[in-house]
Parts: C-alpha cells; sequence; structure tokens
C-alpha cells in the first residue's frame, strides 16, 4: 500500500463564522472547525501516522492566484469592521449591480460595506478574527502538500479548512477565502509539471477555481456537481462552460440533477478521467467534497460512504501523483469516515 502523508494545522481551527443566511434562514455556520477534528480523528482510527505541519511559503504565491486588493482586503477585513464600531461576524448585506462600480475604484476609505459587498458574492460567508490566519494556514496545507507530491511523494492529503474552490482571483464567497486548491496546482507547476489536472468532486461547483484557470489550457479543471438550476453556486457549472482562448476545451463541466446515486456518479467520473488521461497532465489535484453523501445536510446527492472508496480507487487507477485537497462535507459526524474511505481507496488501489 502506498505511503499517504497529510497535512494539517490547528491555526486552521481559527475560523469558526457564528451563522449564514442560507435559502432565506439564518442559520448556525455548516463549515465549522470541528469538522477537521473528525477527520482527524477519522484518520487517527485508520492507522494514518500523525499529520505533518504546513510550512511557511509567505503571501507572495498566493498572488499567482489572487488579486492583491483580494488579499490586502481580507487581511484587515475584520480589524476594518470592528473599527467601524461594529461586533459579531462581518458579512456583506449589499452587492454591486452590473452597472455599478469596479473594485478598482474602491479605496481603504470606502465603507467597510461597499468593500464585502464588492469581494464577497454571497451572505453565506462570515469573516471573524480569527478568518485571514486560518485561511493563510489551509493554503499553506495546500501548497505544502503539494511540495509533499512534488518531491516524490506518490499521494498526499492536505485538510484544507476553510475550503477553497468557490474563491476566484478577486473574490471570496462560498465559506471559501483562498484557492487552495487553485494554489496547489501552481506550485506542482512550478516545480516542473507541465500540465496539471485538476478533479472537483464536491457536490457543488468550483466557480472559482474554474474562473482562475479560465484561459489556461495547461491545467485541466473538470468537475462533478449539482445542476446549477437547483443549487449553489447557481451562476456557474453548466455544460456548455469549456474555457475560452487558450483555456478553450480545458474546463469540463458534468452537472447531475439532484438524488444522482453512485452508478449515475461513476459514469460521469469515467468521462473525467478519459478527460484527464486526454489532457496529459502529470500531476493530479482532487478537489475533494464528501458533501455528495446522502445524508449531507446541504446537499442532494445519493452517495453512500463505500462509494468513497470506489471513487478513491477510480482516481488512482490514473497512476499520476496525486494531491488530495479538502473542500465540503457538512455532516460534521460522518465526515471523517467518508475522506478516510476515500483516501484507503486512493491508496489501493494505487500500487
Ligand atoms: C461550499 B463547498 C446552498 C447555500 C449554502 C453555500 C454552500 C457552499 C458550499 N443552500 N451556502 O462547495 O462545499
Ligand atoms: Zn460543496
Amino acid at each position: 500500500m502506498i505511503a499517504l502523508p497529510w497535512v494539517f494545522s490547528p491555526h486552521q481551527r481559527a475560523h469558526a463564522g457564528g451563522e449564514e443566511l442560507n435559502r432565506g434562514f439564518i442559520v448556525p455556520c455548516h463549515e465549522c472547525p470541528e469538522r477537521a477534528d473528525f477527520i482527524t480523528a477519522a484518520l487517527r482510527d485508520q492507522g494514518f501516522k500523525d499529520p505533518i505541519a504546513p510550512t511557511d511559503h509567505g503571501e507572495e504565491l498566493f498572488r499567482r492566484c489572487h488579486d492583491d486588493g483580494l488579499i490586502t482586503f481580507l487581511k484587515s477585513a475584520y480589524a476594518d469592521w470592528q473599527a467601524s464600531g461594529r461586533q459579531g461576524s462581518a458579512l456583506p448585506f449589499t452587492f454591486v449591480a452590473p452597472s455599478g462600480m469596479t473594485r478598482s475604484e474602491l479605496t481603504p476609505n470606502s465603507s467597510i460595506f461597499a468593500r464585502l459587498g464588492a469581494y464577497c458574492f454571497d451572505v453565506g460567508t462570515p469573516i471573524v478574527a480569527g478568518t485571514w490566519e486560518a485561511a493563510y494556514w489551509s493554503a499553506q496545507t495546500a501548497l505544502t502538500g503539494a511540495d509533499l507530491v512534488a518531491t516524490g511523494e506518490r499521494l498526499a492529503f492536505a485538510l484544507c479548512r476553510p475550503p477553497g474552490h468557490h474563491a476566484g482571483r478577486a473574490y471570496y464567497g462560498g465559506y471559501c477565502f483562498l484557492n487552495n486548491a487553485a494554489l496547489a496546482a501552481e506550485q506542482l507547476r512550478l516545480a516542473g509539471h507541465q500540465k496539471v489536472a485538476i478533479v472537483d468532486v464536491d457536490y457543488h461547483h468550483g466557480n472559482g477555481t474554474q474562473d482562475i484557470f479560465w484561459h489556461d489550457g495547461s491545467v485541466l479543471y473538470a468537475s462533478i456537481h449539482a445542476e446549477p438550476m437547483t443549487d449553489f453556486p447557481f451562476f456557474s457549472g453548466h455544460a456548455s462552460e469549456q474555457g475560452e482562448g487558450e483555456g478553450t476545451g480545458a474546463t469540463l463541466n458534468i452537472p447531475l440533477a439532484r438524488g444522482a446515486d453512485w452508478l449515475i456518479y461513476q459514469q460521469a467520473l469515467k468521462n473525467v478521467l478519459a478527460a484527464v488521461q486526454q489532457h496529459g497532465s502529470t500531476a493530479l489535484v482532487v478537489s475533494l467534497g464528501v458533501d455528495t453523501w446522502y445524508g449531507d445536510p446541504i446537499s442532494g446527492f445519493a452517495l453512500q460512504s463505500a462509494d468513497f472508496g470506489t471513487m478513491g480507487g477510480m482516481l488512482a487507477s490514473l497512476g499520476l501523483p496525486t494531491l488530495v485537497v479538502m473542500e465540503g462535507g457538512y455532516a460534521v459526524a460522518e465526515v471523517g469516515k467518508n475522506v478516510a474511505l476515500f483516501l484507503k481507496g486512493l491508496q489501493r488501489f494505487g500500487d
């Protein structure tokens, strides 16, 4: 069985949002620090070694995937919120209309509400005092995982949390602040992999990852997710979105209707595997969401726990050096088990 080192930092627990607005209801945040605790416990249970602490690469690498404006905003957002006399979570309540001003017209003196609404695209992603610390280390965890794969590990797992695939070059939202998977793919490219594939198996479309590599043919973005007619992020993820310019054909979206079970999912995954082979990638980043599990509180697919092991095995059959980056999964107590089953499937069939 192939070794599978994994990376995590307790700093990533520092982000604990209070409440989010979800489909008209104010509810406790689904994306909580305990998710990471359950994953850690499940990996220990299953005999994985202790996690490796991420190396601090600094923030310069973030600029490969994100605009300086977003990074600067995220770093001071909570302090600015407090300086404007507020407490609790920083959330936008108004957004830029299509004809409105652009982000570049904002100044540090613009209202905190203007800046929240300019950089955030939903009302479910609160910023609290520890948000930057957690997002920063979540990104470092992904970069360190990429280093492991770049220096000879066949498989590695980056226990990223908060997740990343909804964060674009100049926007955050969908519980995501920095795009961990995109940063990992860039790190693999810096290490000499000219073509990298990102396979996104989270229930939700990774609009941020898609946007970051939209014009870039050397990174394939392939995603299986819930049909955008019914599910977040609603404005992207249609099969017709295939990339542009040099990136034409290097984006593959396979939306599935709610209720999809393993039989349906497996066929979509076969098509994704064929696309990765055709792309000629020499390294693979998996955006792993286990919110496709039937019991997930905010999702609508019907995968069983055992299916995650099969899914891991199918991805291993590509025979590529693989970094798994954690994304979603909100049935908090079950998330760890499903992640461990996926990783064991990847190990078992990887030789
Ligand atoms: C993050 B990841 C849908 C609105 C809930 C956004 C979900 C973000 C999911 N009812 N808020 O892709 O798992
Ligand atoms: Zn998700």
